[in-house]
């Protein structure tokens, strides 16, 4: 009679077991790290972050497609009076010194970091589709994302279907976009200093998701900076 009350205590103890692991879907708070990795790029590095860059061959220029982009991370920079228009950074990606063309056609241009030390950038002389995302898990409570950004584009308009800046949220596993937060078009003044952007992401509170910035220039020179990427 104790086997038989011992057998049933252990069949017990095991379907409760596997009880628990199939209801016990939500990963436990403690295991997750909430909120972007080095949002701020105060490592000074891309730290946290994925880089691409493709090159884009246009089909009315072909030879054009010898320049590429920089991802870059510099402190607080002005420049004035460039007479070349092209000053040298680091390229993260491509792990090389490089020049990337800043014009100060309107006065002095400003690296400007709004968090900490650093900004972080990409600099561009046609033709690429470049990205920068990182996968987070979005704060339970948050409702917001934030972020600051800057452009210069020395075509003086953003071209239709050739030069575009997007933030997006996408599902990590399918690359389905869940939101778009940002996103430039015809209208969009060609010259912005750095400026705090805010998205409503309320609905995806709780989720992992990708927040890729996509950056597509297929004509003329443009720098983009940013700073600051964090959920309130
Ligand atoms: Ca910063």
């Amino acid at each position: 009679m104790n086997n038989v009350i011992k057998l049933l205590a252990i069949t017990l103890v095991v379907v409760s077991c596997n009880s628990d692991s199939a209801d016990n879907q939500v990963i436990p708070e403690s295991d997750v790290t909430f909120g972007f990795t080095n949002g701020s790029f105060e490592t000074g590095d891309f730290s946290g972050w994925e880089l691409t860059e493709e090159r884009v061959i246009r089909e009315d220029r072909p030879n054009l497609g010898i320049y590429v982009g920089s991802w870059f991370i510099e402190p607080k920079v002005v420049f004035t009076d460039l007479r070349d228009d092209l000053i040298w950074v680091f390229d993260h990606l491509d792990q090389v010194d490089t020049t990337i063309c800043v014009r100060d056609f309107f006065g002095p241009v400003e690296f400007k970091p709004t968090d900490g030390d650093y900004v972080g950038g990409y600099g561009v002389m046609e033709s690429v589709k470049s990205t920068i995302y990182q996968e987070v898990v979005i704060p339970n409570n948050a409702t917001a994302l934030k972020w600051d950004l800057a452009y210069h584009n020395y075509a003086f308009e953003f071209v239709p279907d050739r030069q575009s800046i997007k933030i997006s949220l996408l599902e990590p596993e399918t690359n389905e976009v869940l939101q778009t937060a940002f996103e430039t078009d015809k209208d969009t003044h060609y010259d912005l200093d750095i400026t705090a952007f805010s998205a409503n992401i309320q609905e995806f509170a709780g989720r992992k998701v990708r927040v890729i910035i996509n950056i597509d220039i297929e004509f003329d020179c443009m720098v983009v900076l940013f700073d600051n990427f964090k959920f309130e």
